[in-house]
């Protein structure tokens, strides 16, 4: 049998080459889309590579089969012995195509299509939910709607709605007693900022009496760009040192209605950082903790932040830079790694405006491509 591939820009243009090289005999066993080598070849059309097969016995016969005058041949009974013998060749070549393709897919593609439900399960991972959790959503849903008389669309936003959580907690304030709040997350994704519009939010528009405090002191620019805010509230606040200096700077803040933390965005594989979280929280007696992430994180960089933050305990999910996304699989992926609560987003970098408390209809519609939120609640 004799292999060959042949590359052309349309399918008609290969089949041209295919039957004036083996003849119109000749078994197409794959056509594929290939692109070009090279860089720019992104930006081209894709070609179309067709591999098509003959029997070398058929080459030949139809070279040289001419029947002379006393050949015994029967050249009916050879064709089609020769066509029924290619056939089995190219069914055999097919399916060793198909299983060396099914093994490099198996792994890569979710077995289960879903039918006409498929959709869904694409909306989650173009949006980045990591595909176990995909597939456990979808398996839920499909269980959900096959015990109902509700639409698909209803069960799968439910089942969303509920790996969310609908266990939203925003800093509460309870009338005399001083609330203390500890901001803890990697670098640079924005537990600063997140801080001030909270502090320039409570100060001005619930009218509470509000105390900051910083431990960031490794960046000289860390306690100036806190202080600005402080001075542009009217509101004190303290610096510390170490840890252990936390309880003297809380005491400053005694009469406080809410004391808001600041600490330093360290490496997380500082390890340092962790010791200094938990003295802080020791020594300070934290109320609540806000673990503060980019939303633009990925399932890697999540698992590693999550990872690193799980001595902490009990804490509340923050996601930061929602207006830099068009993926809304981090929440999702967050929320059913660490199983904590989600409490705030932030959508840009305006104090004290862009902030939210976390609105667990809202992210679903950002998650389904539904554009209007209004009435979501
Ligand atoms: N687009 C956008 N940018 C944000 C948001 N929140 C914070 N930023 C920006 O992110 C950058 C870092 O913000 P910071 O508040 O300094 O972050 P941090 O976590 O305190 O940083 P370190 O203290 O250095 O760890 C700044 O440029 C902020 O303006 C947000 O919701 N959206
Ligand atoms: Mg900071």
């Amino acid at each position: 049998m004799v292999i060959k591939r042949y590359i052309g820009n349309t399918m008609q243009d290969v089949m041209t080459q295919v039957k004036a090289d083996l003849g119109s005999d000749a078994i197409i066993l794959n056509t594929k889309r290939i692109r070009k080598k090279g860089f720019f070849s992104w930006f081209s059309k894709p070609l179309i590579e067709v591999t098509a097969a003959i029997d070398n016995a058929i080459i030949g016969f139809s070279n040289h089969g001419t029947k002379e005058v006393g050949d015994t041949r029967d050249i009916t009974r050879d064709d089609s012995y020769y066509k029924f013998e290619r056939k089995v060749d190219a069914m055999e070549e097919m399916i060793r195509q198909l299983v060396t393709e099914f093994e490099r897919d198996k792994d890569m593609e979710p077995q289960k299509t879903y039918g006409e439900n498929r959709a869904y399960f694409d909306i989650l991972i173009s949006n980045e939910v990591n595909q176990k959790y995909a597939l456990e959503i979808m398996e839920k849903a499909m269980a959900e709607y096959n015990g109902s008389e509700r639409d698909f669309s209803k069960c799968f936003e439910q089942v969303i709605l509920d790996y969310l959580g609908s266990d939203i907690q925003p800093i509460e304030l309870i009338p005399g007693q001083r609330k203390v709040v500890l901001f803890v997350g990697p670098t640079g994704v924005g537990k600063t900022t997140t801080l001030a519009k909270l502090a320039a939010g409570f100060a001005i528009e619930d009218v509470k009496k509000v105390g900051l405090i910083t431990a960031d002191t490794y960046r000289i620019a860390a306690v100036d760009q806190l202080r600005v805010y402080a001075e542009i509230l009217g509101i004190p606040m303290s610096v510390i040192y170490s840890p252990k200096d936390i309880s003297s700077a809380l005491d400053e803040h005694g009469d406080r209605d809410i004391v808001l933390i600041d600490t330093a965005g360290r490496s997380i594989k500082d390890e340092n950082h962790e010791k200094e979280i938990k003295e802080i929280i020791e020594y300070g007696n934290i109320d609540d903790v806000y673990l503060v992430i980019s939303a633009n994180s990925t399932y890697q960089g999540c698992l590693d932040i999550l990872k690193s933050y799980e001595f902490l305990g009990k804490y509340k999910l923050i996601f930061t830079k929602m207006d830099e996304i068009t993926t809304y699989g981090t929440i999702i992926n967050c929320k059913i790694i660490s199983g904590k609560p989600l409490s705030y987003i932030t959508t840009g970098q305006n104090v004290p405006v862009d902030i939210e408390i976390a609105n667990i209809h809202k992210i679903k519609d950002l998650l389904m491509g539904n554009k209007d939120h209004e009435g979501s609640g």
